[in-house]
């Protein structure tokens, strides 16, 4: 193993967290769960056979039934919920991992056949995305435009987020994650594209910023600043988002998450920005981690389509603190060890990612030597 392999290897602190290494597994959406997203026994395989990674982000997961904006994906507001991710955590806990579960809500990146009484999809303002999602049947739906919150129902929705991080709690997890990226709920609050509030939620920077912050809060008051993290997408065009300024934005959310001393921040690099669906390119976008970089002054993970030697260059030049691999983790249960040793990778069949069982899902092969 030469020095540079060695950087992959190397322990790394986020907040109260040890990362025993730099390989991150990012939160990966595979809808695969049970009738009333309940994981299952067959994701707690694998994750656990993932549990090579310094850090298990979980997939995104609901914390109400009214932020679903897909069939299959998994829950944490139920107890059956927290039976079924206990499972997984404890699987993961006896192969020495750590993971974390991600505190989700699609807001209007949902359709009301997905939502308890067929409930209109929520959001910052009456914005309708282009795009769609798939029903409960699978079939593709065009997404609604969504009706626009209350400044009174405000304090439920950060309440949906605290009990998600008390559930988590209770799951066995390590710490928690809000999902602030990639077009959901608290992304659109950010974004001046799909927030045209004029309440303390809406307007100014401070103000659109006012709601990640408030249930970033309400999840520091369940675990503690050192056991959670935050992800965030600047200019990220996934789910039909856009904002005016987002160096201004998100460095002054970048600025906020330092102040209260959390455990880490994840950034997606806009190459990445069309989630799922591949690559996209967004003209003009810097890299986002070396902006947040100067205004976050705690632990770092990048994410967004890295290759073995574009990670090894962000860890080696101080881009990064570790490295969230999405695809590739699918593909190499044992990804860490590959990298460290520059073996040979499997190739990922994007046709299993999004539902089944343990095709394309378990059935990827360690290295056997
Ligand atoms: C791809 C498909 C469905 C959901 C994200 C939770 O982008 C997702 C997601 C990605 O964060």
């Amino acid at each position: 193993m030469t020095t540079q392999d060695s950087h992959f290897l190397k322990p790394v602190q986020a907040g109260d967290i040890t990362l025993a290494n730099r390989v991150v597994m990012a939160p990966l959406t595979r809808m695969r769960t049970v009738k009333d997203n309940v994981p299952t026994p067959l994701m707690a395989t694998y994750y656990a056979q993932r549990a090579g990674a310094g850090l298990i982000v979980s997939e995104a997961t609901q914390v109400t039934p009214y932020g679903v904006g897909y069939p299959a994906t998994p829950g944490i507001h139920s107890p059956e919920q927290v039976a079924g991710w206990r499972q997984v955590t404890d699987a993961v806990h006896a192969k020495g991992a750590k993971m974390v579960l991600q505190l989700w809500h699609v807001g209007r990146i949902s359709h009301r056949s997905l939502l308890p009484g067929g409930a209109q999809p929520v959001a910052p303002s009456a914005i309708k995305p282009e795009g769609g999602t798939f029903g409960p049947d699978w079939k593709p739906v065009a997404f609604e435009t969504p009706r626009a919150l209350e400044t009174a129902e405000i304090p439920a929705l950060i309440e949906d987020f605290r009990k998600g991080a008390i559930n988590a709690k209770a799951a066995g997890f390590d710490g928690v994650e809000v999902h602030g990226a990639n077009g959901y709920l608290l992304d659109q609050f950010l974004q001046s594209g799909s927030n045209t509030r004029t309440d303390q939620y809406g307007g100014s920077i401070e103000n659109r910023a006012r709601l990640l912050l408030e249930v970033v809060d309400a999840a520091i008051g369940v675990w503690g600043k050192g056991r959670v993290g935050v992800r965030l997408s600047p200019y990220g065009t996934f789910n039909d988002m856009r904002d005016d300024d987002p160096p201004a934005l998100f460095g002054h959310v970048a600025e906020q998450l330092s102040a209260r001393g959390i455990a880490y921040i994840h950034v997606i690099e806009p190459r990445a920005s069309l989630a799922g669906g591949g690559d996209g390119v967004v003209e003009g976008a810097p890299e986002t981690a070396k902006l947040l970089r100067a205004k976050f002054k705690g632990t770092l993970i990048s994410a967004g389509g890295y290759t073995r030697d574009t990670a090894l260059k962000a860890l080696g030049d101080d881009t990064a603190d570790a490295i969230a691999f999405g695809r590739l983790f699918i593909a190499n249960p044992d990804l860490p060890r590959r990298l460290a040793a520059g073996a040979d990778l499997n190739r990922y069949d994007r046709a299993t990612f999004y539902g089944g069982a343990e095709k394309g899902y378990t059935d990827y092969p360690a290295l056997t030597a």
